[in-house]
């Protein structure tokens, strides 16, 4: 650092410091404006969206698959980083000048406006909070920047006591300043996240209280899992059901606010509000829903008694025109997905459009106020959550989210098996039954097989059948020698189907292949 003492060139750690200190001044404001106005229009959480559908889906892929649900916050992460990243180079960049690590610094500011506005919900006012931080990170960089140079021109190189008096004033200015611009910055990027949870959902959603069906689904039966020996639960709680989506903050919608409108190649178009929705029969459902990107083995799998009303008998008082083979459906933050028509009007399929989830109102992340199910297809081509926009339209005419991204289009549920008991490398007492689940949705498991070390297949028990709709546990009871073993599962359905050992990869359709666990008998 004593080469730069007294000369005209800031040093690297104080240069650094300034851009690091701009861009953290520039996501606190941004970050509190949005939380005041609309949160999602937040420039941080805007620019991770617009990372979201950038990334390459084999990224994207590999992101699910190594963080799971936690794929969002690394992401976060990431981008924290990447930003810091950003305001180091500025600062590098203007070690002797401002103009450069300034210019830098807008055009960030610009990039946070643009992901901003190119949101498929943006409003023209979403762009306040982003302009606000431009502002901010440009004015904090223009301010630190001068305060530095001071300091640098008045350097304790100087021998004279005024030059280190002068010197220990300017250098005092800085240090003060960047710590309040480091404290302004993080108290309002925590106040703007506070601000944004703000939002009155969880008020709309408890004053529904327990939804009561007027066609409930029958009681589960006794016997229906065997969760005591370590298959999943037949109802999975709603705190634990698996999700899937493209969302870093959770759309906002009251149910007091909600409509759909279904339009398109429709007789007549219709929009329904909650008051109507709600008066029409509630039906409710058990039923297995399954996401396509879960690998062999996987988590993403898991089973509510859903509560709404039957989709086809809408879609009848519209009236389907001919033709008009995909139901496109928009959730109110702009996601899509293309279903065929054939299988939403498909009276044994039963697809509704949900508001509750084993009696309590969706929670936000399942899609609060209402989402889409259809039995017996994939989360992706069927599950819309936040649903505000169904549009009866053709395959050829227009192409949803992950048809865009690769993915399958026609996209049927495959007859899959898991085990769940013991988990890979566990050890365990060579007498407890290995179990786990299968599942077939709209045609329903008929046989499940096991086999140890590569020997016979053994038939498992299997638990009750609630319905063709649902998950069905299995069991196979043992005797093990102690040591090293692999057990494989496969399932038959009843169409006759038998699970194929072929591995396919999750992308574009589903995953295939036998699940296989090693594990130790102590
Ligand atoms: N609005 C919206 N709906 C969505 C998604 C999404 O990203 N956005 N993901 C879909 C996918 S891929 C799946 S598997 C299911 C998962 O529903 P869950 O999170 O309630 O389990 O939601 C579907 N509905
Ligand atoms: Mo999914």
């Amino acid at each position: 650092m004593s080469t730069s003492r007294g000369s005209s060139r800031l040093s690297v750690p104080v240069s650094a410091l300034v851009g690091v200190l701009a861009v953290a001044a520039a996501l606190g404001v941004g970050h509190l404006i949005a939380g005041l106005l609309t949160p999602a229009a937040s420039p941080f959480l805007a620019v991770g969206n617009g990372a979201i559908d950038l990334t390459p889906t084999w990224l994207k892929n590999f992101a699910v698959r190594s963080f799971g649900s936690n794929d969002k916050f690394v992401l976060l992460i990431g981008m924290g980083v990447v930003i810091a990243l950003a305001g180091v180079v500025a600062g590098l960049a203007s070690r002797r000048s401002r103009l450069p690590g300034l210019a830098l610094v807008v055009l960030l500011g610009v990039v946070g406006i643009g992901a901003v506005l190119v949101r498929p919900d943006a409003a023209p006012l979403d762009a306040l909070a982003a302009v606000g931080a431009l502002a901010a990170g440009a004015g904090v960089f223009v301010l630190l920047h001068r305060l530095a140079m001071a300091r640098q021109a008045a350097g304790p190189g100087t021998d004279s006591d005024a030059g280190a008096k002068a010197g220990d004033v300017s250098r005092r200015r800085l240090l003060v300043s960047s710590a309040a611009v480091a404290a302004g910055a993080g108290v309002a990027g925590a106040a703007g996240q506070f601000l944004a949870g703000r939002v009155d959902v969880e008020a709309s959603r408890a004053a529904l209280g327990r939804i009561v069906p007027d066609v409930p689904a029958p009681a589960v039966p006794a016997g229906a899992d065997f969760a005591a020996d370590g298959s999943p639960s037949f109802i999975t709680p709603n705190s634990d059901f698996y999700r899937v989506d493209v969302n870093l903050t959770l759309p906002q919608l009251r149910a007091q606010d909600w409509r759909l409108r279904i339009h398109g190649m429709v007789e007549r178009e219709l929009t329904i509000d909650w008051a109507e929705l709600t008066s029409r029969k509630l039906v409710e459902l058990p039923l297995t829903m399954t996401c396509v990107s879960n690998e062999v083995g996987g988590p993403y799998l898991s089973t509510a008694n859903f509560t709404g009303v039957m989709l086809a008998d809408l879609l009848k008082e519209a009236g389907v025109r001919p033709g008009a083979d995909q139901v496109f459906t928009t959730s109110v933050d702009g996601w899509t997905c293309g279903s065929p028509t054939e299988a939403i009007l498909d009276p044994r399929r039963q697809a509704m459009l949900v508001i509750a989830m084993n009696r309590e109102p969706l929670p936000v992340e399942h899609g609060f106020p209402v989402r889409m199910v259809v039995p017996g297809l994939y989360g992706f081509v069927s599950g819309t959550k936040w649903i505000t926009d169904m549009e009866l339209t053709t395959f050829g005419a227009k192409q949803a989210y992950w048809l865009q991204r690769d993915w399958g289009r026609r996209a049927p549920i495959k007859t899959m098996s898991r085990i769940d008991y013991p988990g890979s490398f566990e050890r365990m007492p060579g007498d407890r039954p290995i179990t786990g689940v299968a599942w077939a949705q709209t045609k329903g498991i008929q046989q499940v097989q096991v086999r140890v070390d590569g020997g016979e297949w053994r038939v498992a028990e299997l638990s009750t059948e609630v319905s063709k709709d649902t998950w069905r546990m299995w069991r196979l009871p043992g005797r093990l020698a102690p040591g090293l073993h692999t057990a494989e599962v496969r399932a038959t359905d009843r169409t006759g189907y038998t699970q194929t050992d072929q591995r396919a990869m999750p992308i574009p359709d589903g995953a295939t292949g036998w699940h296989s666990v090693q594990f130790t008998v102590q």
